[in-house]
């Protein structure tokens, strides 16, 4: 017999939510994490992750929904607060509130268009062209106790968790499932394993599922401190206009939420989880920079804390979440997925089962071609 149902390799927030949403259902798992607890090398370090149901398209704005609420399980579950609901802002002709406010009244969420000088004087510190959608069910989620909270709740319920298990490689057994090798020399079983590696997934499965053309990039994000303390209360922002920005409250990473982390969504230079430099590039600093003097003048205009993160994004940024035999591949998430954890591991504990909805097919290889 397997030395478990599931086994989860990657313990971000999609490998903890998949061990969380598994180990409620009863199944006997084991999660597996090549670094330490807390690692910033993948994409799911530091405090402060958007949620938001502002999108242009009513399959995501649907799903934002559900992981509202499975968020709330979560706290409750492991009593730990992890958001904070600010609101959201989208602005931009890039961004086109109008479209994104035509989606949500379609889905029947709550939202105000603003103009320009509306959400300047009810935001100062702010600057606006155009209209400004605003919508209440927006703020942040704390990334590292959200991935903590899942993996503590999962042991609780007989989850074996080991960090430090770097797993080189999976071999499929057939109908048995599975067997990892792992770096040390050890083995694991299980009848199905969901893969859940961010910028390691080629590595793990690129021979074993047809996966599509995937892009790994560095992201850099910038801290910023706040003027005063009106900025402190600002809702998070989408902007897309010369530049495609998003900023939220959230401090030095894992520190107070005094200043705002300020990043472009699509300026990640490609490169891999091996070969990543680690540093920001002082071009993207300089643009940044600029942007946060123009745009949102009532910050302090020099960060005093950067990072980087990757990326591992799908060509149209939908995710990727499919079985092939007892191998379930969960995301790359296109760097919009934190916000959707809970229900990503819902349906990748439906995938690994054949029990559940699951996900929708926009989401499968095949729609991936
Ligand atoms: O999806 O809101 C988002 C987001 C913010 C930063 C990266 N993605």
């Amino acid at each position: 017999t397997p030395d478990a149902d599931l086994a989860v390799v990657g313990a971000g927030l999609m490998g903890a939510a998949t061990a969380w949403a598994a180990s409620r259902r009863g199944l006997d798992v084991v999660l597996l994490e090549q670094f330490a607890p807390g690692h910033d090398r993948g994409s799911s370090h530091g405090s402060a992750r958007i949620v938001r149901r502002a999108y242009a398209d009513a399959l995501y704005v649907r799903m934002t929904g559900r992981a509202m609420s499975l968020w709330r399980e979560l706290e409750s579950d492991a009593h730990v607060s992890l958001l904070r609901m600010t609101g959201g802002l989208d602005h931009g002709a890039g961004r086109d509130p109008e479209g994104i406010a035509a989606v949500l009244a379609d889905c029947g969420v709550p939202h105000d268009l603003l103009s320009a000088s509306e959400a300047a004087h009810r935001w100062p510190g702010l600057r606006f062209a155009g209209p400004v959608l605003h919508h209440e069910e927006a703020g942040t989620v704390d990334a590292a106790r959200a991935v903590d909270a899942f993996v503590r709740r999962a042991g609780e319920r007989g989850a074996q968790v080991r960090h430090g298990y770097e797993v080189r490689r999976i071999v499929v057994l057939g109908e048995e499932g599975v067997r990892l090798e792992g770096a040390d020399g050890s083995t694991v079983t299980a009848r199905r394993v969901v893969v859940s590696a961010g910028a390691w997934v080629r590595d793990l499965v690129g021979g074993l599922v047809p996966l599509p053309e995937l892009v790994v990039t560095q992201q850099q994000v910038f801290h910023f401190a706040c003027g005063d303390e009106v900025a402190a209360e600002w809702p998070v922002i989408v902007h897309k206009a010369d530049l495609s920005t998003y900023s939220l409250p959230g401090g030095r990473d894992g520190g107070p939420g005094d200043a705002r982390k300020i990043a472009e969504h699509d300026a990640g230079a490609p490169t891999t989880a091996r070969t990543r430099s680690g540093t920001v590039d002082p071009a993207a600093r300089e643009r940044i920079t600029a942007y946060v003097r123009d745009w949102l003048p009532g910050l302090v205009p020099e960060p005093f804390n950067e990072a980087t993160c990757l990326y591992t994004s799908t060509l149209n940024e939908d995710f990727l979440l499919d079985r092939a035999g007892p191998v379930v591949v969960a995301s790359p998430c296109s760097g919009h997925g934190a916000k959707f954890a809970p229900l990503i591991g819902e349906w990748t504990t439906d995938l690994a089962t054949g029990r559940g909805p699951g996900p929708d097919a926009r989401f499968s290889l095949a729609a991936h071609g």
